[in-house]
């Protein structure tokens, strides 16, 4: 069975690639972009591109292999019925969720900011997840679709390190999912967080997952299928 150079030590992965999935965790254009609720919370939005290559290179390997791939995004209904009053009236943004900004209402499912990156954009036979909350096992499907394919093993990537991605990783490591996080796949606003979560998630034996570069990744993947 062959594993991947991983921290804190290596993983293996499970007998059949059919058993991994490929998540990839809100590359919207709410994050990603001026003018969206990233942008309206006062971060520099695009120090978050620096993994779209990576994230492409991994998601080109992951269809050629046919591994399940589920994109999510951070959405709301057009009349935020989902959206807890607690979480709309979080912080001093200077645009709130539902608000119209430059790519329409702000975390908005349909809304042009809500939509995947282009370069990522989801093919119509991978799973497409809108989430109301950070992590994206609440309110979604995602467990039960996630059983139906026989699923162990979830490669994560996405934005934000220590937001969404951290705490789908929590979600999916107390569902029972061998969880790898893909260092270079995942970022934050926050260098200083996307470090931190890295070393929290794989210390103490690595009590939430593993990490690994995406080049290892992709390489025992490809080796596998050979
Ligand atoms: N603000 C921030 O860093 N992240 C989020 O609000 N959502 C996600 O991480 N997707």
């Amino acid at each position: 069975m062959p594993s991947i150079p991983a921290l804190p030590y290596s993983y293996d992965l499970p007998a059949s690639p059919s058993q991994i999935a490929l998540i990839i965790i809100d590359m919207q254009r709410d994050f990603m972009e001026p003018g969206g609720f990233g942008d309206a919370l006062g971060n520099d939005v695009m120090r978050l591109q620096a993994i779209v290559p990576t994230l492409k290179r991994l998601l080109d390997t992951a269809r050629a292999m046919n591994l399940l791939i589920v994109h999510t995004t951070e959405s709301h209904q057009p009349d935020l019925s989902d959206c807890p009053v607690a979480k709309l009236k979080r912080g001093h943004a200077k645009l709130k969720i539902g608000d119209p900004g430059p790519m329409g209402r702000i975390l908005v499912l349909g809304e042009p900011g809500n939509a995947i990156i282009p370069e990522l954009a989801a093919k119509p036979n991978e799973v497409v997840l809108a989430k109301p909350g950070k992590g994206a096992f609440y309110h979604t499907p995602l467990e039960q679709i996630l059983q139906e394919h026989d699923i162990t093993h979830l490669l994560i990537t996405g934005v934000t390190t220590e937001v969404c991605v951290q705490t789908t990783m929590r979600e999916a490591n107390d569902r029972g999912y061998e969880c790898l996080l893909v260092e270079d796949c995942t970022e934050s606003y926050f260098p200083e967080f996307k470090q931190a979560t890295l070393e929290m998630v794989r210390a103490q034996g690595g009590i939430v997952g593993w990490t690994a570069p995406a080049e290892s990744i992709i390489a025992a993947l490809t080796d596998w299928n050979d």
